[in-house]
């Protein structure tokens, strides 16, 4: 199944070249058929520009913003520039928090008949590596407001596969960070897989998760559950 995986960037310089090897020696190590679309903000290190200079090796493109727009908007302008073959759609961040090798069980997994694959720390196998206890505590607090939304474990997961037909006529919030769990609520992806993976902490640069993000993960639950009591919520 063609696939297109959104990669967001903000100032990701110091890692994106390695990522994107990895993701095409992964592809086609495993004959996937992958394409790999970064979105850029304009980062002031210079990422999109050594995107555009990797596209003539690699199965990439990047799409260019004018500024930093935000994470979920970012892979929703990527989706929308993705090559309309692609049956399913994805996103993963720059950091390699995100684990590429468990891609090929996610692809399968798509093929075999879910809807969404999800690469999750919370079902066996999973976890997360080198986590403050703080972070790791407000992330827990993260999946315990959002749990009467969806059975999926990782509700907080950036790191997923989802069939582009479940996403028609689907409205998706491009507030904050949370893109997955715009996708998990909303979509009609009908059975789910989650692949566990063990998140592992940055190799490059810097965090742009801030407190800022939090405020934004509670109007984005704000609206959801408003959309869940109206009723409007039929997946
Ligand atoms: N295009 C775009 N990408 C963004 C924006 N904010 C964050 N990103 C990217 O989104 C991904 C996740 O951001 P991170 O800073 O790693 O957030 P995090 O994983 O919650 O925090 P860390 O654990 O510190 O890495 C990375 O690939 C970032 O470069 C944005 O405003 N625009
Ligand atoms: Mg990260």
């Amino acid at each position: 199944m063609k696939f297109s995986l959104v990669v967001p960037t903000y100032n990701e310089a110091g890692g994106i070249e390695q990522l994107i090897q990895a993701l095409a020696a992964v592809f086609e190590e495993n004959g996937l058929d992958g394409e790999i679309v970064v979105v850029d903000d304009n980062s002031p290190d210079g990422t999109g520009a050594i995107v555009d200079r990797l596209a003539v090796r690699y199965p990439v493109k990047c799409v260019h913003r004018p500024g930093k727009l935000g994470l979920s908007s970012g892979v929703i302008d990527g989706w929308k520039a993705a090559r309309p073959e692609s049956e399913a759609l994805g996103a993963m961040d720059a950091d390699f928090s995100h684990d590429p090798k468990v891609i090929p069980a996610m692809v399968r997994a798509l093929e075999s008949g879910y809807g969404l694959a999800v690469g999750s720390r919370y079902v066996p196998g999973g976890g997360i590596s080198n986590w403050p206890k703080r972070r790791k505590i407000t992330s827990l607090v993260a999946i315990v407001l959002a749990k009467p939304l969806t059975r999926i474990r990782d509700i907080t997961s950036g790191f997923f596969l989802v069939k582009r037909a479940a996403l028609d006529g689907v409205e998706l919030d491009p507030i904050g960070f949370k893109i997955g769990l715009e996708v998990f609520a909303k979509a009609h992806y009908g059975k789910a897989a989650e692949i566990p993976y063990v998140f592992t902490d940055r190799i490059a640069g810097t965090s742009k998760l801030n407190q800022g993000e939090i405020v934004n993960y509670l109007r984005q639950l704000g609206r959801i559950y408003r959309l869940k009591l109206a009723g409007s919520l039929r997946r």
